[in-house]
């Protein structure tokens, strides 16, 4: 019997309880979760929202929680190195069978048969503690950074989306002519965790950052989001800038992003991220297409990231973790106990990442 924060897939709920979840003693490490992130994703699970998310076979319900840090309480001889006493990320997808699954490109899953632990199909990590096999796991060097390694699974996905833009900015000539992308603007829509993290790689490329939402954001959120360097609007108040070359949407409102793709330059690239199947529709009328296609504009999805994305996002969240001007813990806007199902129901104000401690 384990302790754990369980929702039934894809109907929603949620309760913190005992549960009886065999312990597979086949995968040779011992986990036990330090502290565990709440998301768009996980509170879309609990709302009933989230569509593609599925129990466990075999269960009629789903341990919740794809965004973890945790500590290894026992672990085997294995080839990845990882031993008794090391702090891990476990990585989210599972690999199926198809061809990017094989490479370890399961982000890129063809079929989706892969599995994604708290989402789909396979008990996440929101639990007192699990066994999980050492190829799943990424290492946590800095032992300074073991709180804010929470945010790498969520960063992850920021580098994957990165790596979407560079091979989509190879079509013609992007960045300027001393080779970087400095001057260009990139525009985030939404102000969640994702929405900060995108801040602070948009920075890495140099771009001038914006961030966006319907309405303004609380002094705090306003003053982290200026010490990243970006520049925050109220886009229903007024819009400073004139044109986007790199578009970034976390809030899946159709609306909205059709309001900025029309402000695209030239070879402009949108990247489409959030997700809301319940927003409500917009008009697209043929100009809009044309605007689109006579100035080369890319629009493409991202979802996930690959093993070696975490390792990129743990470099980053080190060097951000110990630079000058430091937000990275500020991000971590609230810490609560498993006991406190009420934070999957409501936003707390001002959130930007709201954690677990286990
Ligand atoms: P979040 O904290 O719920 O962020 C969503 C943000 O969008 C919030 O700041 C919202 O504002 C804002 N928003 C909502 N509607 C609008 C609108 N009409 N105009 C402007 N802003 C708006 O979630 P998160 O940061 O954890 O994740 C962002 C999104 O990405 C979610 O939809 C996730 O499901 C999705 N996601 C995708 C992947 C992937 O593709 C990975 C992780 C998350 P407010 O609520 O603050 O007012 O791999
Ligand atoms: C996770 C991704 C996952 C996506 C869709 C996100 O919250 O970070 O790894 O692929 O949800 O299920
Ligand atoms: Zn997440």
């Amino acid at each position: 019997m384990v302790n754990a924060l369980t929702t039934n897939a894809p109907s929603g709920g949620i309760e913190f309880h005992n549960v009886l979840i065999p312990d597979q003693k086949d995968f040779e490490v011992k986990l036990k979760p330090l502290y565990t992130g709440i998301c768009g994703t996980d509170r879309g699970e609990v709302n009933g929202s989230l569509s593609f998310a599925y129990n466990q076979p075999g269960y009629n319900f789903l341990v919740l929680g794809h965004e973890a840090v945790c500590q290894v309480i026992d672990a085997t001889e294995n080839e990845y190195g990882i031993k008794t006493g090391d702090y891990v990320v476990p990585v989210v997808r599972r690999p199926g069978n198809c061809v990017n699954c094989r490479i370890g490109r399961e982000d890129n899953c063809s079929d989706g048969k892969k599995n994604e632990a708290g989402i789909t199909g396979l008990h996440g990590f929101m639990r007192d503690y699990f066994f999980d096999s050492p190829g799943n796991l990424v290492k946590v060097n800095d032992r300074s950074m073991v709180r804010e390694a929470v945010l790498t699974e969520p960063a992850k996905n920021v580098m994957k989306a990165f790596e979407v833009f560079d091979t989509i900015s190879k079509r013609s000539i992007y960045q300027n002519e001393d080779s970087t992308f400095a001057g260009k603007n990139c525009l985030i829509i939404g102000s969640g965790s994702e929405a900060f993290i995108y801040t602070m790689m948009a920075h890495e490329y140099m771009f001038n950052v914006y961030m966006t939402n319907r309405h303004t954001l609380g002094e705090s959120k306003l003053s982290i989001l200026e010490k990243t360097g970006s520049i925050f609007f109220d886009y229903t108040d007024n819009v400073p800038l004139k044109g986007i070359d790199l578009l970034i949407d976390t809030s899946g409102d159709p609306a909205t992003i059709f309001k900025f793709v029309r402000m695209m330059n030239n070879n402009g690239v949108t990247i489409l991220f959030g997700t809301n199947g319940k927003a409500p529709g917009t008009q697209v009328n043929g100009e809009d297409i044309d605007y689109i296609i006579e100035r080369n504009i890319c629009m493409v999805g991202s979802v996930d990231g690959a093993k070696k994305h975490y390792f990129d996002a743990l470099r980053y969240l080190e060097k951000w973790g110990h630079s000058q001007n430091s937000v990275i813990n500020k991000l971590i806007t609230g810490t609560y106990s498993p006991e406190n199902t009420e934070i999957f129901l409501t936003k707390p104000e001002g959130e930007i990442k709201s954690i677990i401690k286990w």
